[in-house]
């Protein structure tokens, strides 16, 4: 079935824009390679435009109250309500994750957005005593400016409404490049902006290739914050050049998302949580299990009943609501996992199911891989290294010591899970597990829009996303002094 495939200009200063002489890009489903829509490569003159558009947006934006702001931001949400289906659908069609998925990740847009339209009534900031008589101390938040947001496929509507829903409740202006693969997605997010009645120039829209767009948009003096999603490799690109212009780099990058199974764990939870949490969104989700953690006195027990389970799961058209696994996303995915397949065989690692990309049919239209799971050691490249596929390794471990060393021996640390019924051990597991998230009987995947989300080590370099913290990002944090005793007061002098 094909689809209509539309094209799209660039959003600039409230005109979607066709520069004259750019040229354009498609994105195609990766379940049939059809086309789904149209787009401008950018060039570096039009980003320039569209932070033109932004900075010339930008007091007028600022000085919106907030509580207004959020009544747009609910009007977003109201719209993106309407239409879920359909975006959901589109979802599904241009990045290839099942279409109930597909549902979740507008749902969470939905979330996320009506969250942040609350916090346009809050936007806290702090009142703090003064160490001097008749002086009053507290802070206030003040948006930043000239936001980019920069973000990756796998879930093509919510990370950019992470950003933008953030980024604009505080007031700032926005510049959003989508990961190319799933324009239409992030053109369509930027329509239901637009529909809410987002001012001309507050959101603008500049697709095209990260070498060209997105470094130029780093580049770019009047640009002050730059949040990016996507893997660890770009992401130190992006932090290093936004250094050169002394920007805050706000990173959310890969995972390597250990489950331990303790002995004493229910079992049958366990399965449910390790087959949605390593095959759900075929393993392209930051949070995706990758590795299972078990522990010896079941392994054998829970790995058959494991690869029994997965072996089942239906792998096909991901509109289809009966299908369990959809493609990868795209031909670059799809190399890039059968490389690291290739890579944990010669590494001499067992592989218990799966291995293989599926041929004949319709599986020839587009890109699926069986669900694979190796029986690996602690150290191997595939037990370490971001696959971003549905393949799962699988690590004996002889107790909780071991399990908890195997587990925080990897250089990301983004979400992490442990089934036991030990209620200390779970405790001590939220103690000893280094990761952004950890899940106590409940797999890695799945996190919920009102709490923080990011990781330490190289998963980022510090920041959160989401939750109440999501406005750190995009507010500078002014410390304002009034003094009402009519004399001059020396701070740390008058005080000793
Ligand atoms: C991601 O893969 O980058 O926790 C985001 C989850 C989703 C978000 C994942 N709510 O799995």
């Amino acid at each position: 079935m094909s689809a209509h495939a539309p094209s799209y200009g660039l959003l600039i200063g409230g005109e979607w824009k066709t520069p004259a002489g750019s040229a354009t890009f498609s994105t195609r489903s990766p379940i049939d390679r059809e086309p789904v829509g149209h787009f401008v490569a950018g060039r570096p003159e039009d980003v320039t435009s569209a932070v033109d558009a932004a900075s010339a947006a930008f007091p007028g934006w600022r000085s919106t109250p907030a509580p207004a702001r959020g009544t747009i931001l609910l009007r977003a949400a109201e719209i993106l309500r309407r239409r879920k289906e359909e975006v959901a659908q589109l979802v599904t069609r241009e990045m290839g994750k099942v279409i109930a998925e597909g549902r979740g990740d507008v749902q969470e847009s939905i979330d996320f957005i009506e969250y942040m339209a609350g916090e346009g009534r809050r936007l806290a900031g702090e009142t703090i005593p003064s160490e001097l008589h008749s002086k009053f101390c507290l802070t206030v938040r003040q948006p930043k400016g000239v936001v980019a947001c920069i973000t990756p496929w796998n879930f093509p509507t919510s990370i950019p409404n992470w950003k933008i829903a953030a980024a604009l409740i505080c007031g700032n202006t926005v510049v959003f490049k989508p990961a190319s693969n799933t324009a239409r997605c992030a053109a369509e997010i930027v329509r239901v902006y637009e529909e809410a009645g987002v001012p001309p120039g507050v959101l603008n829209f500049v697709t095209g290739s990260g070498g060209v767009v997105g470094n130029a948009l780093i580049d770019d003096p009047r640009v002050r914050t730059i949040s990016f999603t996507g893997g660890v490799a770009t992401g130190r690109e992006v932090y290093v050049r936004g250094a050169q212009g002394l920007k805050m780099v706000h990173l959310e990058l890969g995972g390597k998302n250990p489950v331990i199974v303790m002995d004493d764990a229910n079992l049958d939870l366990a399965l449910d949580g390790v087959v949605f949490g390593a095959f759900g969104t075929a393993g392209q989700r930051c949070t995706a299990t990758s590795r299972l953690i078990l522990h010896a006195g079941i392994y054998e027990r829970f790995l058959a009943r494991l690869v029994e389970r997965v072996g089942k799961l239906r792998i096909g058209d991901p509109v289809d609501p009966k299908i369990d696994v959809g493609p990868v996303a795209s031909a670059d995915q799809e190399q890039k996992i059968l490389d690291y397949i290739e890579i944990g065989r010669r590494e001499g690692a067992t592989v218990a199911l799966g291995g293989k990309k599926l041929t004949g049919g319709a599986y020839d239209l587009g890109y699926f891989i069986q669900p694979t799971i190796f029986e690996a050691r602690h150290g191997m490249r595939i037990t370490q290294e971001e696959i971003f596929g549905p393949v799962l390794s699988v690590i004996k471990v002889g107790d909780y010591a071991e399990a908890v060393r195997v587990a925080n021996d990897v250089e990301f640390g983004l979400s992490s899970a442990i089934y036991t019924r030990d209620v200390n051990r779970a405790f001590q597991a939220i103690d000893d597990l280094e990761a952004g998230i950890t899940y106590i009987n409940a797999p890695t995947i799945g996190a919920e829009v009102q709490l923080p989300f990011g990781g330490v080590k190289n998963t980022g370099n510090g920041g959160r996303e989401a939750g109440s913290v999501a406005i750190d990002e995009f507010t500078e944090i002014k410390s304002v002094f009034i003094d009402f005793s009519n004399r001059l007061q020396k701070a740390q002098i008058d005080t000793i």
